[in-house]
């Protein structure tokens, strides 16, 4: 039952929250991939003005329960059972809690244990039915939003995110018609690739003051004539409204496509894209059905990065290791892959079957699953943990072998290696910049659980930690002292105006 106040026209109060699971690793809880949640930027724009909003973004800031009329909490899988601590925290304190993000829109059934409301899928036309009931006394416990025209989404409310991140987010497109058995995106978003009108993206753009722009759309350029065009329109719009930011991209292959689409890209500030590669060879692409890259061959990789990499940009390669065929041997060939085809920053996950996607399915019809005390369990659900084995390695091999094989592929000497190799196939310092401090990172994050632990594991500039630096290292970093004062020196030349 609402308090009667409810009813009366006066001033309420949203909390939003952005919970974060601290016992798990990886990008989950690291403050390097502390990045805005936009969902609940959108569920803020489309609050009536008489409410007043606060938000708790975990990666800055321990939640606290504080005064409030209502909790909204979002969640990724791997966060989820963080959301529900919360939400037990605030319905004990008397506060009504509603949910909504990937996690619920998968699992609402489990959701609804937890929270007093849970709403599915895309907020917009939903959100504003839930807060009519909620103020009206009468909110259900359940809401389905499913996706919704591209036209109702409104932009981002950024006043909100008073954290400092540093990249502003935003979102051009959403859907995607791959369907990869591993990704949720297609579940949650649909398969009909839905395009923001340009215009609109790039009024939207003019309103982010951060110094990193992250376009997160999970299939930056549709792969048709059409998407091309559109991707063209919208980076050369960037450019002629002098949006002219850094920005980082997710894309698949068919990035390398156009050479018209890299220019522009470039030209507007494409520095690094994220490209779904995800394994090396035909038959790992096939356990996952990652149809894209299936079809174009395996073959085509190195002429793509060769392409995108002579418009200065690099390269961040999204893979994945532990599919079905995968072994020892399989495990290792993939990261000297990684460490010799032209990738220049390295995204590496554990395979891992997120509710609701094919793979979930497939794994736990055929009782693969072995972590699966839920929801607790989900927390090891980030990517950085072994929840399955393959059809070679059980779940216990996996996870140690992808530690040898992280141990391996992040140490300090390779990445040294590709951040010389990105400036000589980039000629671009910035890109070189930001793939080197990716790598640095994401390897202190997939390390987390062994930097400084044991005497053959790396400390946290991912040098071994015996302390002892190879002459390769001992040289090199007389060079990146050059280096950086060269480039500091133009910075310095630029803003006092004499470039
Ligand atoms: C940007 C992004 C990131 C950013 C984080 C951004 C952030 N802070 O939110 C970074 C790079 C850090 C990241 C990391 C990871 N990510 Co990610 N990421 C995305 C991506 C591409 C876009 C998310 C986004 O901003 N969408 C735009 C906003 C507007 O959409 P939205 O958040 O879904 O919100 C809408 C609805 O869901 C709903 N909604 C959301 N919250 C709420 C709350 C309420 C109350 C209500 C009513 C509605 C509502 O309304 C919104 C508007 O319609 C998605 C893919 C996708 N399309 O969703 C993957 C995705 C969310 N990521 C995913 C994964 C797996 C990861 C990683 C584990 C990857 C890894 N290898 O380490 C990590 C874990 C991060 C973590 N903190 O746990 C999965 C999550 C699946 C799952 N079941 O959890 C997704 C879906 C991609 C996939 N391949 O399946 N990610
Ligand atoms: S992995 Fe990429 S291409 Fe595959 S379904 Fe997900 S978003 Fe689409």
């Amino acid at each position: 039952m609402l308090p009667e106040y409810f009813m009366e026209d006066k001033k309420l109060k949203l909390l939003l929250v952005n919970p974060i699971n601290k016992d798990a690793v990886g990008l989950v809880n690291d403050p390097s991939a502390s990045f805005m949640p936009i969902g609940l930027g959108i569920i803020a724009a489309l609050v009536p003005d008489n409410w007043e909003i606060d938000l708790i973004d975990e990666s800055f800031e321990a939640f606290s329960p504080r005064k409030a009329d209502l909790v909204a909490l979002t969640a990724f899988t791997s966060n989820a059972p963080r959301a529900y601590e919360i939400a037990a925290i605030c319905r004990e304190n008397g506060l009504y809690t509603v949910m909504g993000g990937v996690h619920v829109s998968m699992m609402s059934h489990e959701a609804q244990n937890y929270v007093d409301t849970v709403i599915t899928g895309e907020a917009e036309l939903v959100w504003p039915e839930f807060l009519r009931d909620f103020k009206s006394g009468t909110p259900k416990p359940l809401y389905i939003g499913g996706v919704v025209p591209v036209g109702k989404i409104p932009h981002v409310r950024r006043d909100i995110f008073k954290y400092p991140y540093v990249n502003d987010l935003i979102q051009t497109s959403r859907g995607c018609p791959m369907g990869c058995d591993f990704c949720s995106v297609t579940q949650l978003c649909g398969k009909q690739y839905r395009e923001r009108d340009i215009e609109d993206v790039l009024d939207e753009m003019e309103k982010t003051t951060r110094p990193l722009l992250f376009i997160v759309d999970d299939h930056l350029v549709n792969n048709n004539k059409q998407g091309r065009e559109r991707a063209i329109r919208l980076f050369k719009g960037m450019v002629k409204r002098g949006i002219k930011r850094l920005w980082l991209g997710q894309a698949s292959m068919n990035f390398a496509d156009d050479d018209e689409v890299l220019y522009w890209a470039a030209k507007s500030g494409c520095s690094l894209i994220l490209l779904g590669i995800e394994a090396e060879t035909t038959e790992a692409l096939t356990d996952v059905k990652k149809r894209l890259n299936l079809k174009r061959g395996v073959d085509s990789y190195r002429e793509a990065f060769k392409k995108i990499h002579r418009h200065g940009i690099a390269i961040l390669g999204a893979m994945i290791f532990g599919m079905d065929s995968d072994g020892h041997q399989e495990l290792y060939a993939r990261r000297d892959f990684i460490l010799r085809s032209g990738i220049d920053a390295i995204q590496s996950s554990i395979l891992t079957p997120l509710p609701g996607t094919v793979l979930y399915n497939r794994m736990n019809s055929d009782n693969k699953i072995v972590l699966r005390n839920y929801p607790d369990d989900w927390k090891h659900y980030h990517f950085m943990y072994a929840t399955i084995g393959t059809s070679k390695l059980s779940r216990e091999e996996l996870q140690q072998t992808m530690q040898q094989v992280w141990l391996s592929m992040y140490n300090k000497e390779n990445i040294r290696k590709m951040m010389f190799r990105t400036l000589w196939r980039t000629r671009n310092f910035k890109a070189t910049y930001w793939a080197y401090g990716a790598n640095h990172n994401y390897g202190r994050v997939v390390l987390e659980y062994l930097i400084n632990n044991k005497p053959e594991g790396l400390n946290r500039s991912l040098v071994n930690n015996s302390g002892k630096k190879s002459l390769y290292l001992k040289l090199t970093d007389y060079v990146l002292v050059i280096l950086y004062a060269v480039s500091w020196k133009k910075m310095a030349a630029r803003f006092s105006g004499r470039m």
